[in-house]
């Protein structure tokens, strides 16, 4: 693309061009979703160029790559990313504008790519970002659901699910590659057959087969030639139509494959942090792995190498247990189909693969039962069950011969039926193991995988602790703060080079400075006041502590705990005098997120916060002091929005449990300060940004299992607090209070699991603190720069850089114009 094709007189052509031809649409005659897709039909022209030049440079040049195998990719809207990346948001204003739209109402018309369920979908997205930007060869692969993450609609306070139509308009970001697809299999049996040197050979055979088709969707970098991409497969008949059956007046079985093949994948599982252990899932992870790896092998193939140096030109990082069954499968294809001996096959394999950790929750840890996958993948079942006789003959050999430890160490677990444990196997599978943050990373090795670290030693099991975009996460979402960091640290660096932040730590105590970034703050509240206002009828006032918890809906996450503390700062303010009422400092406590549809006292707490919320909002006695609102829907762009208005964030696992959180990160990165818990990234990014700017409170992980032993043997101690809070949602304060008799006793009669009572005072007494705290402007003002000026660790910039040097082996290659 030359540069006179970003003029304004260029873009506006190339709009009016789209409309005419893609859309088919007179230029008089267009709404503002239309004017959205012309628009973005013109940026990805521009991507295009970039992406071409990059991908044929690959192509041509062959270097090592890695690929990003994940079941999520939780991107988010698409087109003001490009425009950033590709630097020509200014001229498309321009455009936009001269043909009478403004380019942020267009903004929103994109549906955004919801093909993930939270943190861990995200993380990849954010990967790719960087990945795209620091110019490595790499990329994703993952699944184009048709329905994303299901949109959360909240009736008389619970949350209602209703599907995600995302592919119900053109999508310019995607790339349906017609000529891009393999068969993939499931059930049939397993036959012995001679391979061409006349070796005897182990061949899946029979069964059903469906197709896999590429979709590619482009991931810009920022401010470089390079263009990355996300390879996504979408399931297809392989036969379309069975005339037999349609002449035979048998119309539905006539169109059954059709359908069953496309229900593959139809839909994303919204499950966040647990197993569904369904057939479907199961199909799903196959179908992704086995196209992903005949991919690549087609690939490394064209470079006629030998086998043995697959490792050096290919890198497969599995997010996650999700992708496990390209282990065993690139075992199958190297021995059954390639011939190669299953030593010299191993070896391949155990240099190819590593593997991500996300989470030491036991419900998430995937575990599945040996005649499922016996029924779906035979071969894979006998492969996985060879690949465990071999480990454990290994580790009896050269390590231990105790039965407890073989047992326990065994990717098969006798149970009834038998499971085959996804994470053990990815671990034998992969050469390196990483947590998502340094305490994460310690329980894994102290806890879940700990044989493994005596058996294979240390070095295997790393930790690299997660990373957020700037890019999305500051440069786009906030533009106030965006331009006041350029302005004041001299040039955009930053953006690439977040460290650079730091420049801003001379002027944390400069009063005008501190003013200017109090502005910028109080014009990202009133930006989300007015979107409350907007889209939910809910005054708030800008001017009050805006105190914010958005994530999933989990036990573990608490959300529970905080709307207790709602509820007890609600019952305190009703009990003031005026006068002292009048010194509070107000609040408006927001929280967003969703359950899982079968997560029943995930709902519950939904439920309890819309009724907590409808009782408080209306309370004219308090006076304003205290507003509660959820926030339906959240999603990566409600996000975008909601991030930048926080005073106080609320990330308040119970110690142990969050393997590190992401958006604590972007919180912090755009000035709000954290109300946490010691657990996940809380921890580091308290060590960056200086103790004196975090709010800690509650037990630490070590303790943990102490608390729960003790309070099964000895009882809970509920906090007078606590007590005040069981008495007003008992007493029918906010309704019914029958509705919220299951979630009270996961407290009173369940054995508080999650520690609620033990952390509820040393979290209130946190609250006051942070009162206090924001109480004095200019205090607080500083830690908020403290914060964004010590947030550069936290860029996954960072994150990816360490994945390529320590993990991948994987160099930048830079694409020139
Ligand atoms: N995570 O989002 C998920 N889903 C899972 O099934 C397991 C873990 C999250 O991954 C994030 C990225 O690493 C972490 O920050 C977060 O703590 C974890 O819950």
């Amino acid at each position: 693309m030359t540069p006179e094709k970003n003029d304004t007189d260029a873009i506006e052509q190339d709009i009016v061009h789209h409309t005419i031809t893609t859309l088919c649409r007179g230029v008089y005659n267009i709404d503002k979703l239309a004017m959205y897709q012309a628009t973005a039909h013109s940026v990805r022209d521009r991507l295009l160029e970039d992406w071409n030049l990059t991908q044929e440079a690959l192509h041509r040049e062959n270097p090592k790559r890695c690929y990003y195998m994940s079941m999520e990719f939780l991107i988010g809207r698409a087109l003001d990313n490009a425009l950033n990346c590709l630097k020509v948001k200014k001229n498309y204003k321009e455009s936009v504008d001269n043909l009478g739209f403004n380019l942020e109402d267009l903004l929103v018309e994109e549906k955004d790519a919801a093909l993930g369920n939270g943190g861990l979908g995200r993380l990849a997205a954010c990967y790719m970002d960087s990945a795209a930007t620091l110019d490595y060869p790499t990329w994703g692969y993952g699944l184009r659901y048709q329905y994303g993450i299901f949109k959360q609609i909240i009736k008389d306070g619970y949350q209602n699910e209703m599907p995600d139509y995302w592919l119900n308009f053109d999508n310019p970001w995607e790339f349906p590659r017609t000529d891009i697809r393999y068969e993939v299999r499931f059930h049939g049996y397993v036959a012995t057959k001679m391979n061409e040197k006349g070796e005897s050979r182990m061949s899946w055979e029979g069964g059903d087969k469906v197709q896999a088709m590429a979709y590619d969707v482009p991931i810009p970098g920022f401010d470089t030639k390079g263009c990355g991409n996300i390879r996504l497969w979408s399931s297809k008949p392989l036969n379309t139509f069975d005339f037999d059956s349609f002449n035979a007046g048998d119309y539905d079985r006539s169109v059954s494959e059709q359908t069953n093949a496309q229900n593959l994948t139809s839909v994303l599982y919204p499950n966040d942090n647990h197993l569904v252990g369904k057939e479907l899932r199961l199909k799903q992870e196959y179908f992704f792995v086995s196209a992903s790896l005949q991919d690549i092998i087609h690939r490394f193939k064209r470079a006629k190498c030998p086998w043995k140096d697959f490792p050096d030109k290919v890198a497969v990082q599995m997010n996650d247990t999700h992708p496990t069954l390209a282990v065993p499968e690139l075992q199958r294809i190297l021995v059954d189909v390639e011939g190669l001996e299953w030593d010299d096959a191993w070896d391949i394999v155990t240099r190819t693969f590593a593997f991500t950790n996300h989470t030491v929750l036991p419900e998430a840890l995937e575990c599945w039962s040996v005649p499922m996958m016996e029924k779906i993948l035979p071969r894979h079942m006998q492969i996985i069950y060879d690949i465990n006789l071999f480990f454990l003959q290994k580790v009896e050999r050269d390590f231990s011969p105790d039965r407890e430890l073989l047992k326990r160490i065994s990717i098969i677990e006798e149970t009834s039926p038998q499971q085959v444990r996804m994470a053990y196997l990815a671990v034998v599978g992969s050469h390196t193991v990483n947590g998502v943050a340094a305490l994460h990373s310690d329980l894994i090795r102290k806890n879940l995988f700990n044989d493994f670290v005596k058996y294979y030693g240390p070095e295997k099991f790393i930790n690299i602790t997660n990373g957020i975009t700037p890019r999305r996460w500051l440069y786009q979402s906030n533009p106030g703060l965006r331009d006041l960091i350029t302005k004041t640290l001299g040039s955009e660096e930053w953006a690439t080079h977040l460290d650079q932040l730091e420049g801003l730590k001379k002027y944390a105590e400069d009063a005008s400075f501190q003013e200017a970034w109090a502005d910028v703050k109080f014009q990202n509240k009133k930006r989300l006041a007015d979107w409350i206002k907007t889209n939910m009828n809910i005054t708030v006032n800008p001017h009050a502590l805006f105190d914010i918890q958005v994530k999933r809906i989990h036990e573990y996450k608490r959300q529970y705990m905080n709307i207790l503390s709602v509820i007890y700062r609600y019952k305190s303010l009703k009990k003031m005098a005026p006068e002292d009422l009048e010194q509070q400092v107000p609040r408006v406590v927001i929280f967003g997120g969703k359950a899982a549809p079968g997560y029943y006292i995930a709902k519950l707490v939904i439920k309890l916060i819309n009724s907590a919320a409808e009782v408080i909002n209306n309370d004219s006695s308090i006076k304003d002091m205290l507003k509660v609102v959820f926030i339906p829907d959240y999603n990566v762009s409600l996000a975008e929005i909601i991030i930048p208005a926080s005073d106080i964030s609320q990330h308040i696992s119970t110690a142990g449990t969050e393997a590190s959180g992401t958006s604590n990160m972007k919180f912090v990165l755009n000035g709000g300060l954290i109300l946490g818990t010691v657990d996940g990234a809380n921890i580091e990014i308290g060590e960056q940004i200086g103790e004196e700017n975090i709010f800690m409170f509650g037990v630490l992980a070590d303790a943990v299992d102490d608390i729960r032993h003790n309070q099964k043997y000895h009882g809970l101690f509920i906090d007078a607090s606590l007590q005040v809070v069981i008495d007003a949602i008992q007493g029918g304060e906010f309704g019914d209070p029958s509705i919220f008799g299951p979630l009270i006793n996961t407290l009173t009669y369940g054995g508080d699991y999650y520690l609620i009572s033990t952390d509820f005072k040393s979290y209130l007494q946190k609250h006051t603190e942070v009162d206090d705290t924001y109480r004095d402007k200019a205090a607080w003002n500083k830690k908020s720069i403290m914060c964004t000026a010590g947030m550069g660790f936290f860029s996954s910039d960072r994150a990816v850089r360490t994945y390529a040097e320590k993990i991948w082996k994987l160099k930048p290659f830079k694409v020139e114009a």
